[in-house]
């Protein structure tokens, strides 16, 4: 065997060891090419309700149904996932909470959409006084899209915040805030399950679908050193299980 032919042979074993060392899930998951780091958490969601019309997502989980939604129940695990509801009496979005602690990491979750049904994937710092309830950026899906945003210096400065609330946005603010969001066209399958994957390294986050990357997106905001919660935000309905976050940094 030549010396070429000794090395591949050694480097396709190697491989072929490594992958034998991942445990059956992570085989299992369609492959991104993002890096995978020290997982943090992670949640299957089998499990039910200690008392069935008490909100209790279970560990390390809270959401804003206590002060948004009159203390509704808008979280159902059901069936071993996580069905979420936005209630009529609710006057904001569901917002459900989970501590991370990381400055690169990446937030993966099975989700299913029905027509009209968004899901984001917030990473927040609260500590973070400049922006609005600590936002820093977002990755938010559709059936028919995803849009990755910098919010820390984009629509969540308090600063900029007061101008849209006000109606007073000068021109310059309104030009910068059009490179603080960007769009990806998609098409989902209503109600079928779907895998993403949302990467928040250095100052890009970069969203996967199925396994098939969509887009990625640089922007300042995203580097801020401390992610220390991440928030998933649904609009009016959506369903999530199998989420696993890991820090790469
Ligand atoms: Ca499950």
């Amino acid at each position: 065997m030549s010396i070429d032919r000794l090395i591949a042979y050694v480097s396709l074993s190697f491989v072929a060891g490594s992958m034998l060392l991942l445990p059956a899930s992570a085989a299992d998951e369609p492959s991104t090419a993002q890096p995978a780091g020290a997982v943090l958490f992670s949640d299957d969601f089998e499990r039910d309700e200690a008392t069935p019309d008490i909100e209790d997502i279970g560990p390390g989980w809270r959401s804003n149904s206590a002060w948004r939604a009159q203390g509704r129940k808008q979280v159902d695990l059901d069936g071993g996932a996580m069905h979420i509801t936005r209630v009529p009496e609710a006057d904001h979005g569901v917002a459900i909470f989970h501590d991370v602690e990381f400055q690169d990491g990446s937030v993966e979750l099975k989700f299913k959409l029905g027509p009209g049904d968004d899901l984001g994937i917030d990473f927040v710092d609260r500590e973070l006084k400049t922006v609005h309830a600590g936002h820093l950026c977002i990755a938010r899906v559709k059936l028919n899209g995803a849009s990755l945003s910098d919010s820390k210096t984009g629509t969540m400065d308090l600063k900029i915040r007061e101008q849209r609330q006000s109606g007073k946005v000068p021109p310059e603010v309104a030009a910068l805030l059009k490179t603080k969001t960007i769009n990806f066209p998609l098409k989902l399958e209503a109600d079928q399950w779907h895998h993403m994957r949302v990467t928040v390294e250095a100052d890009t986050m970069s969203v996967a679908i199925d396994g098939k990357p969509v887009g990625q997106f640089q922007s300042v905001g995203i580097a801020h050193p401390t992610k220390r919660m991440i928030t998933l935000a649904v609009n009016k309905s959506a369903w999530v299980d199998d989420v696993v976050v890991r820090r790469i940094r």
